[in-house]
């Protein structure tokens, strides 16, 4: 705990364009959280490179999204935000949670199954112990909150018997974390198939709403929306598609679904679906100009880089040495 608050640690993977489903399900529930929490955002490239990666891509994705956090409106004075590469702590706090894990408990990862059959050929044990590195990102902060989506529960799970696990061999170290779920649980879907999560790694460009599409491409995937032949807007499992669309306008207009329902009754999808385009292009056009902006303040994003890394630094620091001492590492007399 630091200033009084409670500790809160996320992270995101610099693979792919960010998503309006990423916007919207976490970031933007993210610049909030610093008025009741301590915040620490990752940008968690050694996560990354659990997949192969072209190294002049790699920096440059993590550098744009390290920009939108800022430009998403997540304030570098207030919340801390690094790469994950830039604190040793990471890969020092891993090695020793990987002692402390069992080969059964990450078998059982469903991610780790997944992603393997999807690079069955580059299976490496990095991509195996992936959920470890997660564990040590958590723990090195002593969080208490971790904001994730249901895919990454499992991974959550872990953690927490990690931590407990190391606290009853060396006595209490680490905070058990708990997984924060927001108020708006709010799970885009693809639009080109509502029963999929909208996601960056889709092949399909058409389902996706990049952060970064101008508002001619959000108008044409909007239009081309998969919906149903019902033709009624209304808020119910049976029309997905239709269901897909009044969350994503309530998320950017700030209605509930039931208001959004009642101004659009009587209308039709061909009015409904360019309303929320219109819609989701208002909420990008500022985040949009925003990231254009900080993309010339070269300055202020390397300094914003170099403060916040510092302060990881010293805030993982201190865990680290702790965890040193209590599993036995010869001390430091220099
Ligand atoms: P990938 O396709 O590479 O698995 P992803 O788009 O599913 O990526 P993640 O990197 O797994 O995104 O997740 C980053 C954050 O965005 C997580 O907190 C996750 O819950 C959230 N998120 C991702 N997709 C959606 C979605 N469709 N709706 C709401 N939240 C989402
Ligand atoms: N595995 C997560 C990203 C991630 C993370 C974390 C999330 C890495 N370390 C620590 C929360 C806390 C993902 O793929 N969404």
């Amino acid at each position: 705990m630091t200033d009084g608050k409670k500790v809160l640690f996320s992270g995101m993977q610099a693979t792919g364009n960010l998503t309006l489903g990423n916007y919207l399900g976490a970031l933007k529930n993210w610049v909030t959280l610093c008025d009741e929490y301590e915040c620490f955002y990752s940008v968690v490239d050694m996560h990354s490179i659990t997949v192969r990666q072209d190294p002049a891509e790699l920096r440059s994705r993590a550098r744009r999204l390290m920009m939108l956090y800022i430009a998403a409106g997540i304030d570098p004075e207030k919340n801390c935000i690094y790469y994950q590469s830039h604190v040793s702590a990471h890969a020092e706090l891993a090695w020793i949670l990987n002692c402390l894990t069992y080969m059964g408990e990450l078998n059982r990862m469903t991610q780790f199954k997944d992603k393997a059959a999807k690079h069955a050929d580059n299976i490496n044990a990095g991509l195996f112990t992936y959920p470890v590195l997660m564990a040590a990102d958590i723990l090195l902060y002593q969080a208490a909150v971790v904001p994730v989506g249901v895919d990454q529960m499992q991974h959550l799970e872990l953690t927490r018997n990690i931590a407990e696990r190391f606290n009853n061999i060396y006595g209490d170290v680490f905070t058990v974390p708990e997984a924060y779920i927001g108020k708006v649980g709010a799970k885009i879907m693809s639009l080109q198939d509502p029963s999929k999560k909208m996601s960056k790694s889709d092949e399909n460009p058409n389902g996706s709403i990049y952060l970064m599409d101008d508002p001619d491409t959000i108008m044409r995937k909007f239009k081309r929306a998969v919906t149903d032949s019902v033709g009624e807007i209304a808020y119910r499992d049976e029309q997905p598609g239709i269901k897909n669309l009044i969350d994503i306008y309530s998320a950017c207009t700030g209605c509930t679904p039931q208001e959004t329902v009642r101004a659009f009754e009587g209308k039709g999808y061909g009015e409904f679906k360019p309303a929320v385009g219109e819609a989701v292009i208002s909420v990008l056009r500022p985040l949009q100009e925003e990231f254009a902006r900080l993309n010339k303040e070269k300055d202020y994003i390397d300094s914003v880089i170099r403060d916040n890394a510092e302060k990881a630094r010293r805030v993982s620091g201190k865990t680290l040495r702790k965890v040193m001492r209590k599993i036995g590492y010869p001390d430091r007399i220099f």
